[in-house]
């Protein structure tokens, strides 16, 4: 189950992931988006569910979960995807309003899917979770404040999470990526998409795919190897604050 799967690193995941063979659930909010998606993998031989919700509203999200066929219901691997960034304004000029959309669904979104899927994998011994994380949660950076703060949170819910089934068979993931670009700058940017575009010149960034890349070989690692963590820069990125440009 990849949640946002309709684009960037949870669009790789989902094509990714059926590549290697796996029965994937994706959600997402946009309903027509998925059944694109769904028609693309399924075209290629893949067996796809899609459930439409958005991981803030925990009533929604726990009516489709609950009501998911049998043969679906046996979730390995669970891709906590779906997050974003609204705004690059200081923290004390920030948008209130941005602030709640981003903790609602960055933190209390991932930890709404991990309450709905972990109790099965823990019944079942087996599974693991993916959070996507971020670099920008190892360190804040200019602007960043809020977006930072949940991303040390899933950071945080990650690491909660493996020592709170260290004594199952489950495995828990914390994906850091860098500058990937996807359309998560235009969103952050609200639509200035030249801005976003500035962001990615003068270096090579990371696509959805390099992510997901990570995630399924994490989730074909020999059952006894957790991938705790991987951070995932940019060859010309160093950090969360060094990015460096060439003409
Ligand atoms: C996305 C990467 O560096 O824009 O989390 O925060 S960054």
């Amino acid at each position: 189950m990849i949640t946002g799967a309709t684009s960037g690193i949870g669009l790789g995941c989902a094509r990714k992931f059926a590549e290697n063979g796996d029965k994937v659930i994706l959600t997402g909010r946009n309903g027509g988006r998925l059944e694109e998606i769904r028609k693309e993998l399924t075209e290629k031989g893949a067996q796809v569910l899609t459930l439409v919700f958005d991981v803030r509203d925990r009533a929604e999200a726990t009516r489709c979960i609950n009501a998911l066929p049998a043969e679906w219901r046996e979730i390995d691997v669970l891709v906590n995807n779906a997050g974003l960034a609204l705004g690059v304004e200081p923290e004390y000029e920030g948008c209130c309003d941005d602030w709640d959309v981003m903790i609602d669904t960055n933190i209390k979104g991932l930890l709404t899917m991990t309450r709905l899927i972990v109790p099965g994998m823990i019944e079942r011994n087996r599974g693991h979770v993916i959070n996507v994380g971020s670099v920008a949660g190892d360190a804040a950076y200019a602007g960043g404040n809020v977006y930072c703060a949940t991303k040390a949170a899933v950071k945080a819910l990650t690491d909660g999470l493996r020592i709170d089934v260290a004594d199952t068979a489950v495995r828990v993931t914390n994906l850091k990526p860098g500058l990937v670009e996807t359309n998560f700058s235009n969103i952050r940017f609200r639509g200035d998409t030249a801005r976003a575009k500035k962001l990615y010149t003068g270096i090579e960034p990371l696509t959805g795919d390099d992510i997901a890349d990570v995630a399924v070989y994490a989730s074909n690692a020999p059952k006894h190897v957790q991938i705790a963590e991987v951070l995932i820069l940019a060859t010309h990125q160093a950090s969360a604050n060094l990015i460096v440009r060439k003409e």
